[in-house]
């Protein structure tokens, strides 16, 4: 077992260039960052690594971030030495390094970071069978356990709440299918969680209206892009939340000339890169910016001038105005009358949207020319703006404003998503990385094709449950509002059900951090009948320090290669990656954990009958190339040799049976995988002799991709998946799914809903304007130093990116708050402390607060000292439940107590037992 502690085998000169580079791309002027001297200097290793021709293996970064880059580890003795990134070829814009950015760079003290859990724990108060004292959650002691005591009392618990309270009373706490997911299911089903946290209001808002949420489907290819006149970034961000490459198409695309405009709180590094013209607006306030702009627009159109495409309209949507309804429904609730003020006699004029979106009605007018019809225009939005309350509407109205002009489904204009996965780079995937497993086909994420994913309980019979119905009201209640799967789309009118969690099991998402109300999540888990909490992780993550039982994990540098299990690493490559270390102290592969668990439930050792070599394989096998016409076929050449050089005695029994069961005649029944030889693009050698293959891409290779063209050439031919074939401005399927949730409802088309927590609640009387208790709007970017919770830990990315709290430097003077003082922000949910960063880049009255920080909470004070942006998010719902962080009302002063120190100094949580 390698022994290596944080930063031993770090060089000065490592840490110099890594910082360097970071800071002066990304840095945002005027704020503190760290000044201590890095502890790292006193870490000296072999500065000659720097420079030797140690062979560079590909290694794997896989955190979920939106990218899949490749890494290259250099391995010496057994220890990582140096990571770089992908430099297999020249770079160019046709065929582009897949570089990897600052995280990637900093894996390697993520993974030997001191605080990586090192054992088995036990919460030294839990007792079996529910008699321990769960008060002392999140503050009780630890004892080190041994695998065999940790796996043999799960499943003994496991089988007892199997018994007394039957399937539905373990939560296995992610949406995607995980391991222990795979075990529940064989075990007869279990419940699970389904996250309303990313795609705010797109996830559920998208689809009835007759578009995606996703880049791939929504979002030109990035030589597309290219042929805008204009490109709207309407809250994007991807030099901090779509790492790798997207950043530098933004470039080309910006060189090409285009116009860019940033519709924003913040003028973040993605416009500042692009040089973007900036229109500050308040969060939450998007809709009514929008609606403002359409009312500009009908009123010249009303005067004379050409600036709606009424044929498009009225072609290609339905509800925009009284002469496209659909069938059946009223005239009088459209679009355009409702934005004329004539239902409600309030006109949606510039002035009006002004006073909410804080726009200048003047610069809303000058908008409306940026979109002009004879422009080829991009509209392209990420989640971050529909991650507020009330904002069903936002999908809806962003099509019915891309569609008044006619941006839609034409070369050089759309009106979609581009962030996040694939950002600035939609279409089908060119290159597919395939399945880990032979018998269920997906084309994305090879998790869904873990065996036994499908449980004995019809999807419809599962209790699917939402973090803030689960703190509030499925733990201390006992009761659940019900409303379906909203993870496949699948929302059914809301019914209340009685529940009774007694096993989380919780392995990815760090519930206890990335979800709002943690304190509410705290007190339901110490007050509440949860009998076990079992959590596997990698760092004493805020989830495992409230849990039971913690089980360390390995992560994929120290587990045999493969692919990677999701293909986000844009459409044009695919990476395959190495194992570059033996897995540290006593961390176990997520699957062999479930397998001894398995073990002792009787339940056999088939629960993953395939290991990972065979699973390695069969990606190899799987993964494709698509030409331009969409004709798929394999990417690796897989010979007689490679076959012979894997272990694939497993993968062959399991073949074998599984294609036993395989039914010919039935025309749905997927064919046994075949072990064969095939003939692709790439060798196997070749394939990990680089870690990368990427397709060359040029204007006019047949992989430009145009969203909705099929419907725009031929909207008979091609309708879209709704109701009317059409885009749906008014879609009675939005307004029945939203409504039938039980929470506030809204109108088949677009209309604005003052926000639960928005500007307007910002006032103790809006007339007056006076302010209220809670001043501020707080928005959570993703931030650059971290990926949501993960790699919080890491030294060096908290000195590159120091964890702040942005203030405008105007509200900053109002409060008497100078750079680098420690300030306390107040929510109705919790207080948290940070230092802030007085800075020209926020709108006035809005707050960034990072996203991801752990909590670090002190009972005694009252107060998070971590920076963590949910202890202020709010638990309620408004509409379809999105977690609505965007907007979470606070007030803000300078503190009292003990000043921070900078990130980089504040301690991170170590695991109790050495
Ligand atoms: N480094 C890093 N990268 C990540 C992640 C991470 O945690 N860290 N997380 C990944 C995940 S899972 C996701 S879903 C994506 C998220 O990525 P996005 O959904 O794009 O979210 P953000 O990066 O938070 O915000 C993008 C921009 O939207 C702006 N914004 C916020 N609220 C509003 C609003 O109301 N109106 C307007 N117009 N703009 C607004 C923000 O100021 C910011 O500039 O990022 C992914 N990438
Ligand atoms: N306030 C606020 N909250 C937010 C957001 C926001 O903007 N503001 N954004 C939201 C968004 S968009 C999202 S997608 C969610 C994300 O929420 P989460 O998915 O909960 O966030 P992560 O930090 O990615 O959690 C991943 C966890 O999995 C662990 N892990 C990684 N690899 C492995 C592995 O191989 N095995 C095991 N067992 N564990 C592993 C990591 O250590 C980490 O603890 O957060 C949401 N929360
Ligand atoms: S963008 Fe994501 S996958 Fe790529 S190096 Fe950064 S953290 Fe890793
Ligand atoms: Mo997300």
């Amino acid at each position: 077992m390698a022994e290596i502690s944080n930063g031993r085998e770090l060089t000065r000169r490592d840490f110099m260039i890594a910082t360097a580079a970071a800071t002066a791309a990304l840095g945002l002027a005027g704020c503190s960052q760290g000044e201590g001297e890095n502890e790292l200097s006193e870490t000296q290793g072999p500065e000659e690594a720097y420079y030797s021709e140690e062979e560079w293996i590909p290694a794997a970064c896989w955190i979920d971030c939106g990218g899949r880059c490749p890494l290259r580890a250099q391995v010496k003795d057994g220890t990582i030495v140096r990571v770089k990134g992908d430099d297999t070829h020249e770079d160019s814009e046709a065929y582009p390094q897949q570089r990897c950015c600052a995280r990637g760079r900093s894996q390697r003290h993520h993974i030997l970071a001191a605080d990586r859990l090192k054992y088995p724990m036990r919460r030294k108060h839990w007792l079996p069978d529910g008699a321990g004292d769960n008060t002392l959650r999140g503050r009780d002691e630890w004892e080190r356990i041994s695998w065999d005591e940790a796996t043999e009392l799960i499943a003994h618990e496991i089988d007892r709440v199997l018994r007394d309270y039957g399937n539905d009373s373990v939560l296995v706490t992610d949406s995607l299918q995980t391991e222990p997911h795979v075990l529940m299911n064989k075990l007869g089903g279990c419940a699970t969680m389904y996250m309303v946290a990313s795609y705010g209001s797109w996830q559920n808002g998208a689809l009835p209206i007759g578009t995606g949420y996703a880049t791939t489907t929504t979002c030109l290819d990035r030589l597309e892009l290219k042929k805008a006149d204009t490109v709207i970034l309407w809250g994007v961000n991807p030099a901090w939340s779509s790492g790798g490459n997207p950043s530098w198409y933004l470039r080309h695309i910006k060189e090409a000339g285009t116009e860019i405009v940033a519709i924003d709180p913040f003028f973040n590094d993605s416009y500042a890169m692009a040089g973007a013209e900036w229109v500050p607006v308040r969060p939450g306030t998007d809709i009514a910016l929008m609606m403002g702009m359409l009312h500009h627009l009908l009123e010249r159109d009303t005067a004379g001038e050409s600036v709606i495409d009424w044929d498009f309209v009225h072609t290609y949507t339905v509800g925009f105005d009284a002469e496209c309804m659909p069938e059946g429904a009223d005239p009088d609730e459209n679009l355009k009358d409702y934005v004329l003020g004539r239902y409600d006699n309030v006109p949606k004029t510039p002035e009006w949207a002004s006073e909410i979106c804080g726009v200048e009605p003047d610069r809303i007018r000058a908008l409306t020319e940026k979109l002009a019809l004879d422009k080829n225009v991009a509209l392209l939005t990420g989640y971050a703006p529909a991650r507020t309350f009330n904002t069903d509407h936002w999908p809806q109205m962003f099509l019915a404003l891309g569609a008044a002009m006619g941006h839609i489904g034409k070369s050089g204009n759309m009106t979609g998503i581009g962030n996040f996965q694939y950002a600035l780079n939609g279409g089908p995937l060119i290159v597919d990385n395939g399945m880990a497993y032979p018998d269920l086909y997906s084309s994305h994420s090879s998790i869904f094709n873990w065996p036994a994913a499908g449980s004995p309980q019809a999807m419809e019979d599962q209790i699917v449950v939402d973090s803030k119905e689960l703190w509030r009201n499925a733990i201390p209640n006992k009761k659940l509002n019900d409303y379906g799967n909203l993870l496949f789309n699948m929302v059914s009118p809301v019914v209340e059900r009685d529940v009774d969690f007694r096993i989380i099991w919780s392995a990815y998402c760090n519930i206890v951090n990335c979800n709002p109300d943690p304190l509410q999540a705290i007190k339901s888990l110490r007050e509440g009948d949860v009998d076990l909490i079992i959590r596997q992780d990698i760092n004493f993550t805020p989830t495992a320090q409230y849990a039971d039982i913690v089980l360390p994990v390995i992560t994929p540098w120290e587990r045999p290669g493969g692919m990677p299990e999701f293909a986000y690493h844009g459409r044009e490559a695919v990476i395959y990656y190495f194992q570059v270390m033996e897995p540290l102290y006593e961390a176990k592969d997520d699957q062999w954990i479930i397998k001894q668990v398995a073990e002792k439930l009787g339940v056999g050792d088939d629960v993953f009958p395939v290991g990972r070599e065979a699973q390695e394989f069969v990606h190899l096998c799987t993964s494709t190339i698509a030409a331009p016409d969409g004709t798929v076929s394999p990417l690796v050449t897989i010979t007689q040799e490679d076959i012979d050089s894997y272990d694939l005695s497993d993968l062959e029994a399991y073949v074998a049976k599984v294609g036993e069961a395989y039914d010919a005649s039935d025309p749905d029944a997927v064919p046994p995988f075949e072990i064969k030889t095939q003939e692709g693009q790439i060798s196997v050698a070749e394939l990990k002799k680089s870690g990368v293959f990427s397709v060359k891409r040029e204007e006019g290779d047949g992989y430009a991709f145009i969203p909705m063209k099929d419907f725009v050439d031929d909207p008979e031919g091609h309708p879209l998946d709704t109701a009317t074939g059409k885009i749906e401005i008014y879609s009675q399927a939005l307004a029945d799914m939203i409504n039938g949730m039980g929470y506030s409802t809204i109108k088949p088309y677009p209309t604005y809903e003052v926000p639960l927590q928005g500007y307007e609640a910002t006032f103790a009387d809006w007339k007056s304007k006076t302010k209220g208790e809670f001043p501020y709007q707080v928005i959570n970017p993703h931030y650059m130093g971290r990926q949501h919770s993960t790699m919080n830990n890491v030294d060096w990315l908290r000195e590159a990116f120091d964890n702040p709290v942005y203030i405008n430097i105007d509200d900053a003077a109002a409060e008497g708050i100078q750079d680098g003082d420690t300030v306390l922000l107040t929510a109705k949910s919790g207080r948290s402390i940070r230092r802030a960063c007085v800075t020209r880049r926020l709108i006035p009255g809005t707050l960034a607060m990072p996203h991801g920080a752990w909590l670090a909470y002190d009972e005694e004070a009252a107060v998070d000292r971590g920076g963590h942006d949910n202890v202020l998010a709010p638990i309620e719902s408004t509409s379809q439940s999105v977690d609505a962080y965007n907007s979470t009302l606070v007030n803000i002063r300078v503190y009292d107590g003990e000043p921070l120190p900078s990130h980089v100094e504040e301690p991170v949580a170590m695991a109790p037992v050495e």
